[in-house]
């Protein structure tokens, strides 16, 4: 993978983010392969904010820039007119406001014929509880991206406990911090941080894949 994207970004120059993403598109890469050298982009912009090398400002502008990717990009994410019968609730967990990545994963899991229900950010488990309930869905996505909302994953697994609904649904995660400690800790199903492996696991799940 070339290093010119991930770069632009890191750099927060949004002018050659999105001239190289047009040509991108151009030559032919995927749009899943962009996103990916984008995601890595806003990475390097995280770790400089850790280091104080990057202001809170600079992580607004990576937000901005991945928004304008994004733009470029969503016709590519065509949604089909065919639905194939699965529904999604899916949601950034409280007191996150990260969406980003969870709007990726949306947009993959539209393009494959998903009823997605998006909650949106900083979604309370008594939210989740009540959608899936209203909705019957048997499968919820929770995005989590600050390490502080990772309780509340576990406290929405012991509501869906609670209220009789934990067989009846499955819970994957995602987000930068999430892995298999995780994912054991907040009693959650499944774990992906890669949104083309997830929607893979996800059409896994409800049985359209092998
Ligand atoms: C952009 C950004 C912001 C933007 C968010 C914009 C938005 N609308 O999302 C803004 C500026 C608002 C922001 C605010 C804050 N941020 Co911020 N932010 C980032 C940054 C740079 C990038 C995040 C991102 O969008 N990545 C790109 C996406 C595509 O990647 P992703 O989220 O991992 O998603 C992928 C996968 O994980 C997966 N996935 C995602 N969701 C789901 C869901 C499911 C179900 C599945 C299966 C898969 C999946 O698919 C995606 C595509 O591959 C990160 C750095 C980083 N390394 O992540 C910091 C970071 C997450 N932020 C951080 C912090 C501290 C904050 C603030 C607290 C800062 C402050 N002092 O106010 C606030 C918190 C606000 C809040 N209450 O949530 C820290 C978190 C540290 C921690 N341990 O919790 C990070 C890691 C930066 C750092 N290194 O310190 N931030």
């Amino acid at each position: 993978m070339k290093d010119d994207l991930i770069n632009a970004i890191a750099e927060l120059d949004e002018e050659k983010t999105l001239q190289l993403v047009r040509e991108k598109v151009k030559n032919g890469e995927t749009p899943l392969e962009i996103v990916e050298q984008c995601r890595l982009g806003v990475e390097k912009v995280g770790q400089r904010y850790s280091e104080d090398m990057y202001y809170l400002s600079d992580l607004v502008m990576s937000e901005e820039i991945l928004r304008g990717v994004m733009e470029i990009l969503e016709p590519y994410f065509s949604v089909p007119g065919f639905k194939n019968g699965v529904k999604v609730v899916i949601g950034t967990i409280e007191d996150d406001i990260h969406d980003l990545g969870k709007n990726i994963v949306i947009s993959l899991l539209r393009s494959e014929g998903f009823e997605v229900y998006d909650l949106g950010v900083d979604v309370k488990p008594e939210e989740f509880v009540q959608k899936i309930n209203e909705t019957d869905t048997g499968i919820v996505g929770v995005s989590v991206v600050l390490t502080f909302s990772i309780s509340y994953v576990k406290k929405l697994v012991r509501l869906l406990h609670e209220t009789g609904l934990r067989d009846k649904v499955k819970v994957i995660i995602g987000g930068y911090p999430v892995n298999e400690m995780i994912r054991e800790y907040t009693g959650a199903d499944y774990f992906q941080t890669d949104a083309k492996k997830a929607v893979k696991l996800i059409k896994r799940i409800a049985g359209l894949e092998k």
